[in-house]
């Protein structure tokens, strides 16, 4: 389990609560205390719409979280941007989450090459500002597993360890309902890539739409825990959620039945 931690003040799913150091930081070690196995701590919102921030932005939110939480608190940054990674790092965290998969910095393979951390790689159409706006594939599973297969041999090339590296299909990052949907019913064409996969569905708003309301812009707890219970059944490895300790009992249930 992947906890989210959002300090910024205009995330879709956790709206600001968490942009405040003090509370990212008790978000964090609940998040931990209820079994999250790394705290996923960012500094940019990618939701649809959003407008990017600048480097310096991103450290002054970040940097005084990784600071508290270093050697307590096993952290991830989901960040794009090379020197916020390299900072982060320093602070201990042990995994890179890229939404852009390598493309956004060109300076960020080399950063996590040399540091040793784990990396996420995860598929986007467009970028987040636009992609919501008329998202298209003639077979979404097949072009976002190629993609990520590109992707893990870009990385690889890069000197990053393919033992390290796991994929996210990107849930909502420039997909419409169906696809974010069908791409976790055919998961194991992702799962056949070998490495780990992620799946972030949390709060989506896909969940809000097939709940019957178009213009939702996230969606339940509940709806939430349904979609990464049926993730985990078709071989999901780490469940990038708001709600950890939620996500923790359903998933125990559902592991005592799947046994
Ligand atoms: N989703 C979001 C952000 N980062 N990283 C990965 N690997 N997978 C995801 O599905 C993913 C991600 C968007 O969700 P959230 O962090 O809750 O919102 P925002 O981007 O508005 O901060």
């Amino acid at each position: 389990m992947l906890g989210v931690v959002n300090v910024t003040p205009d995330s879709f799913s956790d709206g600001g609560v968490n942009y405040e150091p003090a509370n990212a930081v008790a978000s964090a070690r609940r998040m931990h205390a209820e079994g999250a196995a790394l705290v996923d701590v960012g500094g940019e919102s990618t939701r649809p719409g959003a407008e990017a921030v600048s480097a310096d932005e991103e450290l002054r939110r970040v940097v005084p979280v990784l600071e508290a939480l270093r050697d307590e608190v096993p952290v991830s940054i989901d960040t794009s941007k090379a020197v916020v990674a390299r900072r982060a790092l320093e602070l201990g965290a042990a995994l890179v989450n890229d939404v852009t998969a390598l493309r956004g910095d060109p300076g960020l393979a080399a950063v996590v090459a040399e540091s040793g951390a784990y990396l996420c790689l995860m598929h986007m159409q467009g970028e987040p500002r636009t992609m919501q706006a008329d998202p298209r594939y003639d077979d979404v599973v097949s072009e976002v597993a190629a993609f990520l297969e590109q992707r893990l041999g870009a990385a690889v090339a890069a000197g990053i360890a393919e033992e390290r590296i796991c994929l996210d299909p990107g849930i909502g990052f420039g997909k419409t309902v169906e696809h974010n949907f069908e791409l976790i019913r055919r998961l194991g064409e992702l799962t056949s890539l070998g490495r780990p996969i992620v799946v972030g569905i949390s709060r989506k708003s896909s969940l809000g739409k097939l709940l019957g309301d178009p213009a939702a812009t996230t969606g339940s707890v509940a709806a939430s825990v349904g979609a990464a219970v049926a993730a985990y059944e078709r071989g999901a490895t780490i469940l990038r959620v708001h709600d950890v300790r939620e996500h923790v009992e359903a998933l125990a249930a559902a592991r005592a039945v799947l046994a």
